[in-house]
């Protein structure tokens, strides 16, 4: 190029600039060498000021430096080879601490931890300063992270888009036991892993109108926004493991654009310039804290609209080859569309091809259809995303066209095949007679496939929920079973385990979970298992430290460890565990179990209840105060232990989730998607107690009955109670225990003697019980009494947890992305 100066010409010749960087020596001495430069040149202190932030800092700073080389290399390759890529568009992403697992991914742990201590740093200290990224609410979101963990795990070209919230979920403290919600900063210290990219920002624009025109004789309609605001990228990279990969994720910040702020600046009022810029701003501000129920907040519509109108304004211009033939788009990329969060993409796609590119309608809508995929996670009616038509006009005017006339074509090709069946055409309009856009509809009727998250559910969406579309193209159906990575949730969370496996198995497991299989001859032999046995004592030992520095709870060593932890929602079913506590308190205060008798258990909860959610954040309080009686009655001989650390997290599920004996996962059936809690579970040799709900059915179909405490209705007897009539004060007439538990919580034995506290919790069950509480009681009781007599032949029991591990590889998330890529990508693995 003539244009080139002479200066560039060397630059772009010079061999840094062929080969980008070289990494660091992975010695112990090239470890410290560049961790001191970065403390000195980045940091701009001596090792010998430096406070925990700066090694922190320097340290992860040190990490990156080894890890870019890669990325940069695997990004040129991927313009180079042009193979089809997954672009994963995601509202939430709950990553969890990234320190250790960027180490392990690149190999460093150990050269990490000697070049540290060669600097007089315990190198816990720094894995303990990082504050977790909470981007996320709780299953979605961390699914997210497990997914981009395997995708690069596996070389999936691929990309992860989402939002930066300045503010992730809030951190959760109990005030007299009641939930109090605080900031999560963050990014106060900033963060070291992120790479921000103003020059690649992209322009994303609101409100306004639309208009016609004619574009040389062709008349074209075009939108004509109000305000917009800048997306600018943060670059995170996504290390595979110890494969030399390293996949992006994008995550996308809200700024003022210049001229927006030029304007009122020039207009001589510098307040309103300031507040143009905080508005802005606002947009990726705060993660909404409502998991499962959406509140049609037009914050949250801004949100979604900012980041996938970013996305594909970025993939479209940055990523794509200038010269693109659009035709060919679906054999380049697949946007997959985790929930309905981002599915206002699909109407952006078809804006950007027909007004931007003018691409005629039919063109652009048989491309868009091919490049999305949808994913479902949920069945809960309450959490189907709409929007109402007037704030989707008011505030994406075009959008709303483009949908209506998705909406008039496919409501034609409906009345093509059924004829004109008016019921069936307003079920399955895609604006509701309520004037609200169904998301779940639109995403279905775009996306080439629509996918559930687990066998049950995907089977419930096709005769459900979906029931109507599943008839006119059962072609789109399939299922992804759900799946975790094992490199955070076992060989992080619980390395004593890790080398146990390794050394029955040798390595390789870690990418090959199904391996572990091998492991079931193993729970025969009474050595492994006491080696087992002794692990989880080790990971008890371990909550026990972290619980009693972060909260002073104490975790007694021969309690069995009873752990629900989840988000706080009815369907989950947290009052059914409470209900069993207190059972088992009233035995003994009523003197008709000796504490003697009692298995002693302590329960671990952790939830957080969505701050406008009052029944959620109520039941909190009565776990809170169930834990303080009981904790505090003499008469139980300390044989019952309620512990409730505030401020579940990624970082606290590491801990728990290796300890736990028994994994409670009881919703009522029919209702959780998925779960992936249960699958962490299993795999770390917890037993589960649960109902035929979700993956439950897939886990214990693998481990087998006798390994699994199965209670409850099938989904199907669900169905059958509801279409009859339920009637839940019947089940408390029925059920002595049940009742006498009930009257306990209203007399106000957890309240002081207030019998108002409580009460709206057992009404609500006694006459109301949506999840049928109520209905399963009976038999959930009978179950925790085999979960006693099967934990009282502990060795029974751990050859038991043994065979969870050994027969729950399949729940990998490796093996959810290789089912997407065979089910739905179809894409090849990066060269
Ligand atoms: N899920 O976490 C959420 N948030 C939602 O808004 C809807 C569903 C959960 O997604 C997980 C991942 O698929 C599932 O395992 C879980 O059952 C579901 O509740």
């Amino acid at each position: 190029n003539d244009k080139t100066s002479g200066s560039r010409t060397i630059a772009a010749t010079h061999p840094l600039a062929l080969a980008p960087v070289a990494s660091p020596p992975a010695t112990v001495d090239g470890f410290v060498r560049e961790f001191l430069l970065n403390l000195n040149m980045e940091r701009g202190v001596a090792l010998s000021s430096a406070t925990e932030t700066d090694t922190y800092m320097a340290l992860a700073a040190t990490v990156r430096d080894y890890l870019v080389a890669r990325w940069l290399e695997d990004q040129r390759r991927q313009r180079e080879d042009q193979r089809k890529a997954v672009c994963y568009l995601s509202a939430e992403y709950l990553l969890g601490r990234q320190l250790d697992n960027n180490l392990l991914a690149s190999g460093l742990t150990e050269i990490a931890t000697e070049a540290l201590a060669a600097c007089g740093i315990d190198i816990d200290t720094m894995r303990a300063h990082e504050v977790e990224p909470g981007l996320g609410n709780g299953g979605l979101g961390r699914l997210a992270a497990c997914f981009v963990d395997s995708l690069a795990t596996l070389s999936v070209p691929s990309i992860g888009y989402g939002i930066r919230y300045e503010y992730g979920i809030f951190r959760q403290v109990f005030r007299g036991g009641e939930q109090i919600e605080k900031p999560d900063a963050w990014l106060a210290l900033g963060s070291p892993w992120e790479f921000r990219h103003p020059e690649s920002a992209q322009t994303v624009s609101f409100a306004g109108h639309t208009e016609t025109y004619d574009d040389d004789g062709v008349i074209r309609s075009r939108w004509v926004p109000a305000w917009s605001v800048r997306a600018v990228p943060y670059n995170y990279m996504v290390p595979g493991y110890q494969n030399g990969r390293v996949n992006t994720l994008r995550l996308w910040s809200a700024e003022a654009t210049k001229a927006f702020d030029l304007r009122t600046f020039n207009s001589g009022d510098y307040v309103e310039a300031v507040r143009a810029q905080t508005f802005a701003e606002n947009i990726s501000k705060v993660l909404y804290p409502e998991d499962s129920t959406p509140q049609g907040k037009e914050l949250r519509l801004q949100q979604q609209y900012f980041f996938v109108a970013a996305s594909i304004a970025d993939y479209m211009t940055k990523v794509l080859p200038e010269d693109f033939d659009l035709e060919d788009l679906p054999e380049r990329v697949i946007f997959q569309l985790n929930d309905t969060h981002p599915v206002i993409a699909v109407p952006e796609m078809m804006r950007v091809l027909v007004d931007e590119r003018k691409l005629d309608w039919d063109a652009a809508w048989a491309i868009t259809q091919k490049c999305f995929a949808y994913t479902c996670h949920t069945l809960l009616p309450e959490a189907l995303e709409v929007w109402s038509v007037d704030l989707l006009g008011r505030l994406l005017p075009r959008h709303l066209e483009i949908i209506y006339r998705i909406n008039d074509e496919f409501l034609l090709r409906v009345r093509e095949r059924f004829g004109d069946d008016e019921q069936r055409l307003r079920d399955m309009s895609i604006v509701s007679e309520q004037r609200a856009v169904r998301m779940a509809y639109l995403a279905t009727v775009a996306g080439s496939k629509v996918n559930g998250v687990a066998e049950l559910h995907s089977q419930l969406l096709r005769e459900r929920v979906l029931h109507q579309f599943d008839e006119m193209m059962p072609e789109k159906f399939t299922n992804v079973t759900n799946g975790v990575t094992p490199r955070r949730f076992m060989r992080l969370a619980n390395p004593d385990l890790s080398e146990l496996i390794t050394a029955a198995l040798g390595t390789g497991w870690l990418t090959d979970l199904e391996r572990l299989r091998e492991l079931e001859s193993y729970a025969e032999d009474p050595d492994f298992r006491a080696a087992f046995a002794s692990v989880k004592a080790a990971n008890k030992r371990r909550l026990n430290d972290v619980l009693m520095k972060r909260d002073g709870f104490e975790i007694a060593d021969d309690h069995l460890l009873d752990v629900m932890v989840k988000r706080l929602h009815e369907y989950k079913r947290q009052t059914l565990k409470l209900l069993h506590i207190v059972t088992l308190y009233e035995r003994v205060v009523s003197g008709r179990v000796a504490a003697s008798d009692l298995q002693p258990r302590t329960f671990i909860f952790g939830a957080k209840a969505a701050p406008g959610y009052a029944m959620a954040k109520r039941v909190i309080h009565l776990i809170n105060a169930v834990g303080s009686v009981v904790n505090n009655d003499p008469r139980l001989e300390g044989r019952l232990k309620v512990v409730f650390p505030p401020n579940y997290n990624v970082t606290l599920a590491e801990r728990v989730i290796p300890a736990a004996d028994l994994s409670e996962q009881i919703s009522l059936a029919g209702k959780e998607a998925s779960g992936t809690g249960n699958m962490k579970f299993a795999l770390n040799g917890a037993l589960t107690i649960g109902t035929d709900d979700g993956a439950n059915v897939e886990i214990r179909e693998l481990v087998g009955d006798d390994n699994f405490f199965l209670f409850g209705m099938s989904e199907p007897e669900v169905e059958e109670l509801w279409a009859a009539g339920y009637r839940p004060g019947e089940f408390a007439q029925a059920d002595d225990e049940l009742r006498r538990a009930l009257d306990l919580i209203g007399s106000g034995a957890f309240s002081d003697g207030d019998r108002s506290t409580f009460e709206p919790v057992v009404s609500n069950l006694m006459y109301d019980d949506r999840f049928m509480v109520l209905a399963d009681y009976t038999s959930y009781i009978a179950a925790q009494e085999r979960v006693d007599a099967a934990y009282a032949d502990r060795d029974a029991w751990t050859r038991s947890a043994i065979l969870n591990v050994a027969r729950t590889g399949f729940f990998s998330s490796d093996r959810s992305i290789r089912d997407y890529i065979d089910r739905i990508w179809h894409t090849q693995p990066a060269r």
